[in-house]
């Protein structure tokens, strides 16, 4: 039996007592958090082959790992939330009765840490000591996972003093399930090979995270969707807070006023490029303070209060340039983790849409050579002499497309630094949010702005939420929407219709409603009939932001419509629409219409949506149509006053 470390905090003693009999590691580590540790990790994966050290002097501190073939995302077919109602998982969850989900993994469990070193990572979510951050342990025996948990959380010794004390912490097992026999040499990805032996558990109720078989992105840093997401809405819910899947910013005008807006959209709506944009609009400046989940807590004067519990960027690689986003890109120049890129000759990285020529060759994310395509250098083929219409065709590409960097958020050139350390004003309050939006990619219909009529106005909106799948993703679904409710569809802990009961009740409990954050809904992705975008987009959605403060400070009026307040055309400041891509103000007109026969279309399928979530049934269920009428009715008379006031424009 290995020497196991002693912990102040019993609970922390029971957790790692308790994984190390199951799991038999031949070594347990706990982890400091220094950045020699994590220097020396790095350099031990280098000799085993699992990083590839990137060239120093252009990314210093750069390493490069790929993954197996079947471990490239996150895996929502074996995310289960492990409730011990299954009406408390909800309908749009997979759930398992807890017991027996933990029998079942504690047979997978069973020896999987052998000839694996056992790491213990006490690690914070948020700054350490603030009111609002949570704490942690993971338990994993993938150095892979100790690396990045130390850019996208605060880990170590400091965090395992504030444990000592006895506070409570969210206990989180993970192994990459790949036990090693005696002698035998590790590969460069372990990972279990089969999708049916991953699992990634919650158990909202214990507040655990178990997760086997997968070593990749949220499926294994388990501080980010599992804990900070699944269960921290739960925790949330409980205790009168939310856990949301939002960016968060400030955004100063140029009387140095100071706005914060959370932002909450579904994947591939560009969350990390608003969250660093460079504002088109002269003498506004924006600062990120985080670009995927924002906690928000309401304060004693009624405002909410928000921190971002993470501590880095789990960016998707592809699509991020100096055009797209030059500050994720200047965020990457160090300290940062590729995970299936391609591999320059000069020890760089390179990716699909950088913006930069490929190299002549290079090694894509299977680690086999690629070759810059004949007549397009953005684009690199399987095989030498390939033109952009044969790669396309064979849909190769050398970077996968949910690659990744993992970068320190530190490394943000703008990045609102008080803000980031959940401070405002010199106090550890966490900022005070103004304005909260939801969002989605809606070639149609929804408009480019809408600001709700009051809270739960916003909570329809956002229950409301939804993408439209574009020809990229499932070509005979062109054009149907996918509702992803608050961007939280694969994140719920709990019953997603009791999570809209939550964001209500968070009016009606509040000490003083009038100092929530106004809500709206912005679509960025509205097409013509030619195809082609109505509204520029990146720098350009400065302009909108504006608006936004405006509303706040009550200094223009808008248009109440059916659906929402909408601004006057007049509104929307034009200023230095020169440059690539400029605002058409024939279709600024067009996109802050309402839309009568697209909507009417719009609520149908937001009233289907309802109707799901009302089932008892989670996702793969043997319960058939048991109806639970859970949706709070609130909303459902939004729906209906929708439905009849749609009814009667012309
Ligand atoms: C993410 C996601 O990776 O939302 O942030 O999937
Ligand atoms: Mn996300």
């Amino acid at each position: 039996m290995v020497k196991i470390p002693q912990f102040k905090n019993v609970k922390v003693q029971e957790w790692v007592d308790k994984w190390v009999k199951i799991c038999n590691p031949d070594a347990v580590v706990v982890i400091k958090g220094t950045k020699q540790e994590h220097n020396l990790l790095c350099g031990q994966m280098v000799k085993t082959g699992q990083f590839i050290k990137l060239n120093q002097k252009l990314r210093p501190g750069c390493y490069l790992a790929r993954s197996h073939a079947s471990d490239v995302a996150r895996v929502e077919n074996r995310t289960f939330i492990c409730s011990e109602k299954e009406i408390d998982a909800g309908p749009t969850n997979y759930w398992r009765e807890p017991s027996a989900m933990k029998k079942e993994l504690l047979k997978k469990f069973k020896g999987c840490m052998k000839g694996r070193t056992m790491y213990v990572i006490p690690f914070a979510m948020g700054p350490i000591g603030n009111h609002i951050t949570q704490y942690g342990i993971e338990i994993t025996d993938s150095a892979y996972v100790v690396v990045n948990m130390n850019i996208m959380t605060r880990t170590g010794t400091a965090v395992m003093k504030h444990l000592d004390t006895g506070i409570d912490f969210v206990p989180c097992i993970h192994s990459v399930g790949a036990p090693l026999k005696k002698g035998q040499k590790d590969v460069a990805w372990p990972c279990a090979k089969s999708i049916n032996d991953k699992y990634i558990v919650q158990f909202p109720e214990d507040r655990e995270i178990w997760s086997f078989g997968s070593g990749y992105g949220g499926n294994a840093l388990l501080g980010k969707k599992c804990f900070a997401l699944r269960i921290a809405s739960k925790l949330g819910r409980d205790n009168g807070w939310m856990a949301e899947h939002m960016l968060v910013l400030t955004f100063t005008s140029p009387a140095k006023k100071q706005y914060h807006i959370t932002a909450a959209f579904p994947s591939a709506c560009g969350k990390t490029n608003l969250a660093m944009m460079l504002p088109k609009l002269p003498g506004w400046k924006l600062q990120t303070i985080g670009d995927d989940i924002a906690w928000l807590k309401p304060g004693e004067d009624g405002r909410l209060y928000a921190i971002n519990p993470e501590n880095g960027f789990f960016g998707v690689a592809p699509g991020t340039s100096m055009g797209t986003n030059p500050n994720a890109l200047l965020a990457c120049r160090k300290n940062t983790i590729f995970t299936n890129v391609v591999l320059t000759p000069d020890g760089d990285v390179w990716w699909e849409g950088m913006g930069k020529d490929a190299p002549e060759t290079g090694i894509d994310w299977q680690g086999n050579v690629c070759y810059c395509c004949v007549d397009n250098k953005h684009y690199m083929g399987p095989k030498p002499g390939m033109t952009k219409a044969e790669i396309k065709k064979s849909g190769y590409v050398a970077a996968h497309k949910n690659s990744r960097f993992t970068a320190p958020a530190v490394n943000c050139p703008v990045l609102d630094k008080d803000g980031f350390e959940g401070l405002y004003k010199g106090k550890p309050t966490g900022v005070p949010v103004d304005a909260i939006i939801f969002g989605g990619r809606r070639p149609s219909t929804i408009p480019l702005v809408n600001e709700a009529k009051s809270w739960t106005h916003g909570v329809f909106m956002g229950s409301a939420a939804g993408s439209e799948i574009t020809a990229a993703v499932i070509s005979d679904k062109i054009g149907q929407v996918r509702r992803d409710p608050m961007a939280m569809l694969p994140f719920f802990g709990y019953n997603v219709a009791d999570y809209f009961q939550h964001w209500l009740e968070m009016e009606r409990t509040s000490v003083n409603p009038k100092k929530l954050p106004k809500i709206y809904f912005v679509n960025w992705f509205r097409k013509n009939e030619k195809d082609e975008f109505m509204w520029p987009g990146f720098g350009d959605n400065s302009r909108v932001l504006k608006w936004i403060c405006d509303r706040i400070d009550g200094k223009v009026k808008a248009n109440a419509t059916a659906i929402g307040n909408l601004p006057k055309i007049a509104d929307i400041s034009l200023e230095n629409n020169t440059g690539k891509g400029i605002v058409n103000p024939k279709f600024l007109k067009e996109i802050l219409k309402v839309d009568v026969k697209g909507w009417k279309k719009e609520i149908d399928t937001v009233e289907a949506s309802y109707d799901e979530y009302d089932m008892k049934a989670s996702k793969d269920s043997k319960i058939v149509n048991a109806d639970a009428k859970r949706v709070p009715a609130a909303l459902r008379k939004l729906l209906a006053e929708l439905k009849a006031d749609l009814g009667k424009v012309k």
